[in-house]
């Protein structure tokens, strides 16, 4: 297959100002007729090639004449037409089969209603387009379909409504706003629609309907409580208000994205969108909110600014993210939204950096780009635009945000486009840092440190190196910031001076491979509190002593740090561990430091939850070289098992006092409480005591709400055995008729690390519930296994490691997008164990030399072997 490149962009032949769409809607066929208005863009002679897949063609027509055989062709990728006038009307009929479209891309139904996927070149499955973000139209759309479609909905305004004959009925929707093909969207079916509204900060009134299944809309009361709250949020923290009259999502239950960010129209997988107490967890509500947030973020940054083309994702998702956390930042508290954050990022985007998939934030090559909606897109695009915010300070990035939006509404534009317009309202050069766009890998920080008692100075050594990562052997200094402050031996704010300026902490950009600098009017010996609040997505390391980390760990100001000290000495206990050396004397001293943190009242319970979580296994198999996933797997329950002892008391008193004696509430304090209530259960039950499989069955029964019945079947699955098996047949036989809860039944057993659990998984592919056919389903069992169970997945005898190889060639036969979503697992291989990595390596040799597979699993699986 042939590789895109950025360097290879040229703007669109065509431009198509104007589209009417119509949609004459049957399950297996179902005809869309289109016309229409093409102009030629700058002067050339090329013919016109419109992008189209798995369309049967009924007639193609220019300026109301058909076109004859000889005067355009029909291929698998789509229409030609040689000579094409400079402007004129196109009108194309085409037949589609959405019910035997499994790919969920284009035009399909899920739970017997129409609904489509067109991010990113799904529309070229509905009809003939120029498939690509720079093409930006105006779309009128006309569904028809049988009148038991009670709703029929598109981007925009409703314009016009009617019956038809023989028991059909009509739509006609109208979006005012220019739009590229990927942000259409079209749903019909049998819907409760849950409706409110909201008035803008100008004072208009904006319709908000949510659609669900049947029965279902109080389950969308907290998605749209959520979206109310974003909407007020962009208003006051970027100045963007809502356009269109009317707002709507609706929710499907077969969907291979999380959301999409349809114009007015957003599509939502039914695990992000229905939540109550009694089926969703305190993490589903999280979710959430910060999903119905993103999406609706998009409407700005995404549909009124688009990218020119797909390397520019970052453009949209990197900047979305990045308003998104702010804003559940704001909702949920900044410390522990950043640690949360921060995890996510470390655990998939660091170890993306670290394996054969590494790739720049903006890539400048790709096959498909479906396999780029990565956690480096995502995550660390977010970062750096975080890291703008720092370097230029919140009131130079606000103006160089309303200058992006001003300048670039209605257009699809570039990284580079945008980076402008905080330069020029900044007056900043922001040349060097463009190369965080460009460059692949996650730099590496050191810092050193000299303290002269007599001079009172301190003088701190930065160094940065970036690994090399695929077609990247060289890499150059970036700029970093580097936020940091000083405590002293007791754990009290220390102050220096910096470039002669008194300060309790401060920002340094760190912009060349090495540079030192020297503070002044240090009083005491310093403990150094650095990179704050993560300041710069990098992989830091100090000359910090367990001693300076304890300081930290106690008392250090950034929570950030704070947490992030107490996880670092975790870390090195549990790689002592697992190098057959462990260290009694500071695991009793990190026991001690975790309790005196728990004890102290003024914490906010969600800090202490995340305080007692030690590093995950898939973070720590990213610093041991090489890997080796059981030895990560015992010393790690080994060390909770002795936090467990050692803090019995007080976890048993934070699980018996916290309980939830109100009304359940979502919100973050609720969830705060339960978070450290459960996370109190978890630890109890690593000490493995008699009385666990009926402390655990207590917690289990007693459980009012998902997020403690879920908990409680985690402690179950530690006990293991006829505990766990009874509950798990108790928890399928409520909840068998609610799709999103055994979704979780599925995912608990495949987290399960017991030895025996991976026949269980493997047999779990046979149950009536199972469906690879639905990407929930699939994601439940297959992707928890081979993300978050990493005992069992890299079993010694390659069984998990075939296992998720069978999958993937499974899937790749019809739904590729969500089939190379399975391969990364796999792609770390390198970084293991050489058995296992011998292992790994051959079952990617295995996906790769299968014979019909799609582009998007060949690529990766070729780029995770090279
Ligand atoms: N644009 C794809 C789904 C999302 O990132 O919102
Ligand atoms: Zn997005």
């Amino acid at each position: 297959p042939q590789a895109i490149r950025l360097s290879d962009y040229r703007p669109p032949a065509f431009l198509i100002d104007e589209v009417a769409l119509t949609f004459d809607l049957h399950p297996t066929a179902t005809r869309v007729t289109a016309r229409l208005q093409v102009r030629r863009n700058r002067e050339h002679s090329e013919p016109l090639r419109f992008n189209g897949e798995r369309l049967k063609p009924i007639s193609v027509a220019i300026d109301g004449r058909v076109l004859s055989d000889g005067e355009r062709t029909i291929d698998d990728e789509g229409l030609t037409i040689p000579s094409a006038p400079d402007a004129f009307v196109l009108e194309t009929e085409v037949e589609i089969d959405p019910e035997n479209n499994k790919a969920l891309e284009g035009l399909y139904m899920s739970g017997g209603r129409f609904c489509t996927q067109c991010e990113a070149e799904g529309f070229r499955k509905i009809t003939f387009w120029p498939d690509r973000p720079d093409v930006l139209s105006r779309f009128t759309v006309r569904v028809e379909a049988d009148r038991s479609f009670r709703h029929l909905l598109s981007n925009g305004n409703l314009i016009e409504q009617g019956e038809l004959e023989g028991g059909r009925h009509y739509a006609v929707w109208n979006d005012p706003f220019l739009k590229p093909s990927y942000l259409f969207a079209l749903v019909a079916g049998e819907l409760d629609v849950l409706e409110d509204s909201l008035v803008t900060m100008t004072g208009r009134t904006v319709e908000l309907k949510i659609f669900v299944d049947p029965g279902m809309a109080p389950r969308a009361a907290y998605a749209m409580d959520a979206l109310k709250r974003s909407m007020r949020w962009d208003e006051e923290a970027f100045g963007r208000e809502y356009d269109l009259d009317l707002f709507m999502i609706v929710a499907v239950r077969d969907f291979n994205f999380g959301a999409m960010e349809n114009k007015g129209l957003n599509i939502f997988n039914s695990s992000l969108l229905l939540a109550d107490p009694a089926t969703a967890t305190d993490a589903d509500f999280e979710r959430i909110e910060s999903v119905v947030a993103h999406e609706y973020f998009h409407n700005w940054t995404g549909d009124r600014i688009t990218c020119r083309d797909w390397f520019q994702l970052c453009l949209k998702e990197g900047l979305t993210v990045f308003r998104d956390q702010s804003f559940s930042a704001d909702m949920r508290g900044h410390a522990v939204q950043r640690i949360k954050d921060v995890k996510a990022l470390r655990a998939r985007q660091f170890a993306e950096d670290q394996g054969p998939l590494a790739h720049p934030v903006r890539p400048s090559s790709y096959l498909k780009i479906d396999n780029f909606y990565t956690a480096t897109i995502y995550e660390k695009g977010a970062e750096i635009i975080r890291m703008l915010k720092i370097l230029l300070g919140a009131e130079a990035f606000r103006a160089g945000m309303d200058l992006y939006f001003e300048r670039w509404d209605g257009h699809a534009t570039t990284v580079e486009a945008f980076i402008k317009c905080f330069e020029e309202a900044s007056g900043s050069d922001l040349s060097h840092f463009f190369a965080w766009y460009e460059q692949a890998g996650t730099p590496r920080v050191s810092l050193e440190s000299q303290y002269d008692e007599a001079a009172k100075t301190l003088t701190l050594n930065f160094a940065q190196e970036t690994p090399p990562t695929p077609g990247q052997p060289v890499k150059q200094a970036l700029p970093i910031p580097i936020a940091f402050g000083l405590l002293d031996g007791e754990g009290r704010p220390l102050r220096f001076e910096h470039d002669g300026e008194p300060q309790d902490e401060t920002v340094i950009v760190l912009d060349q491979p090495q540079a030192s600098i020297t503070l002044t009017g240090v009083d005491r010996f310093p403990v150094i509190s650095a990179l704050r609040g993560f300041s710069a997505p990098v992989v830091l390391t100090t000359d910090l002593e367990p001693k300076d980390k304890y300081v930290l760990l106690a008392a250090d100001p950034d929570l950030f740090n704070r947490w992030e000290a107490g996880q670092e000495l975790a870390r090195d206990l549990i790689l002592r561990r697992a190098a057959g050396s462990p260290d009694e004397v500071n695991e009793e001293r990190y026991a001690d430091a975790l309790g005196r943190a728990l004890s102290d009242q003024s914490a906010d319970p969600a800090f202490k939850a995340l305080m007692l979580a030690l590093p995950s296994e898939p973070d720590l198999a990213l610093v041991m070289s090489p890997a080796d996933p059981q030895a990560i797997h015992e010393a790690r329950d080994a060390l909770r098992t002795r936090l467990s002892v050692h803090l019995e008391s007080q976890l048993r008193e934070l699980h018996n006092g916290l309980q939830d004696l109100g009304e359940f509430s979502p919100d973050a304090e609720g969830a705060g409480r339960r978070a450290l209530r459960n996370a109190a259960l978890d630890l109890l039950l690593a000490n493995p005591r008699s009385d666990n499989a009926a402390y655990a069955h207590g917690h289990f029964e007693a459980a009012g709400n998902m997020t403690d019945a879920m908990a409680g079947l985690s402690a179950l699955m530690q006990v293991g055995g006829e505990a766990f098996g009874q509950a798990l047949a108790d928890f399928y036989e409520r909840w068998t008729s609610e799709p999103l809860v055994i979704d979780k039944w599925f995912a608990v057993q495949a987290r399960d690390p017991s030895e025996t659990a991976i026949g269980r998984v493997m047999g779990l592919t046979a149950h009536p519930a199972f469906d690879t056919k639905n990407p929930n389903r699939l994601r439940a069992l297959v992707s928890t296994f081979a993300n978050f169970n990493p005992a069992r997945f890299h079993d010694p005898s390659g069984a998990g490691y075939r296992f998720l190889a069978d999958q993937i060639l499974a899937v790749d036969r019809f739904n590729p997008m969500i089939a190379a979503r399975l391969v990364d697992p796999l792609g770390g291989w390198r970084r293991y164990k050489p058995e296992l990595g011998a292992l790994m390596r051959a079952e990617l040799e295995r996906i790769a030399a299968t014979a019909g597979l799609s582009k998007n699993v060949y690529e990766l699986a070729t780029r995770a072997l090279a």
